[in-house]
């Protein structure tokens, strides 16, 4: 019998930059095995779910990015090799720093007799050369790959190419799956192939129940890796037992559960034995420090424990 996330693949057309994005994982990958370097897959971001197949209009679940931009870039420093896998637009690692500013207005033109320069005004100096210089260095270790997605079966896609490239680092490979991911869509033969016209009244739309991709993924595409997914809710008193459930159906090894309403200071580490909560205090959220600083150093001793374990 052939499973839901099968039916899935089967009846959804793969995007059309897959094979490049197949390319970029193969060379990357291959490139930091060589070193057995610790390497995570981050994902980041909601998926649109198209109503038409010419898409005028689609479904969008909340993201802004923030959460798995600023783990990423908390990755890096921690070492380890980051695929950052986000929907198109949302926050990226470093660029970040800068949104809300106006790129043009951080620069300014020096013109002399034989050239012509374009600078960075002197008052913005101090706050991009400490991220550029970070950049950079990531760059020259090559230790960055980022991928773009915007609709679910973009996202479903990549991430199953993604698996089959990390699935050779067995227990030094992180997955962390931040991102949004729809819980509903419309299957592509239920799809209108043109915009839906508002003359035939107003449309009754149905949607299915996405299959999970965390089954097949912690038990076929990458199951001996450090498995770590994320848990939204708005109500307080289902958080921990959605966790709880999560983590009895898919047998992975965490969920880091949030409120959509205190995301950015208190999420909690939910394992299958117990609970842990990791906060900001005031003076914290005060003095700027980022929750996801916290979130990866604890992550990070986890996993530590979790290879040592599996060697
Ligand atoms: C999260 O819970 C992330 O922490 C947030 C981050 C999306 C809240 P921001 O990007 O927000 O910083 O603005 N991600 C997982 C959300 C999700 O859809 N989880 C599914 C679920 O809860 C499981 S895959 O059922």
């Amino acid at each position: 019998m052939t499973s839901h996330w099968e039916e899935f693949f089967a009846s959804t057309s793969p995007p059309c930059d897959l094979e490049e994005n197949k390319k970029l994982l193969k060379d990357f990958t291959n490139y930091h095995l060589h070193f057995r370097r610790k390497i995570v897959l981050v994902t980041s971001g909601g998926t649109t779910v198209p109503l038409e197949h010419n898409t005028v209009r689609f479904v969008d679940n909340f993201s802004a990015g923030t959460r798995g931009s600023a783990s990423a870039e908390h990755f890096l420093e921690a070492g380890y090799a980051v695929i950052f896998m986000f929907r198109t637009k949302t926050l990226e690692p470093f660029v970040r720093h800068f949104m809300g500013q106006k790129f043009l207005d951080l620069l300014e033109i020096n013109r002399s007799s034989d050239s012509t320069m374009v600078n960075v005004k002197s008052e913005n100096i101090d706050n991009i050369l400490p991220v550029l210089t970070q950049y950079k260095a990531i760059q020259e270790r090559r230790q960055l790959l980022c991928l773009q997605f915007t609709s679910l079966p973009e996202y479903m896609w990549l991430l199953r190419a993604a698996c089959e490239s990390l699935s050779p680092y067995g227990p030094l490979a992180v997955m962390y799956l931040a991102a949004a991911v729809s819980d509903f869509y419309i299957p592509t033969h239920q799809m209108p192939t043109h915009k839906m016209q508002s003359d035939s009244g107003p449309p009754t739309i149905s949607l299915q129940l996405v299959p999970k991709m965390l089954e097949p993924l912690v038990s076929l595409w990458i199951p001996n890796a450090f498995v770590v997914s994320f848990k939204l809710e708005t109500d307080e008193s289902l958080l921990i037992s959605k966790a709880r459930g999560a983590l009895a159906k898919y047998k992975h090894k965490l969920v880091i559960a949030n409120l959509l309403q205190t995301r950015k200071h208190r999420v909690v580490f939910v394992t299958p034995e117990d609970t842990q909560e990791v906060v900001l205090t005031e003076e914290e959220i005060q003095s700027g420090i980022e929750i996801e600083s916290k979130i990866v150093l604890l992550l990070v001793a986890k996993h530590d424990k979790f290879i040592q374990e599996a060697v």
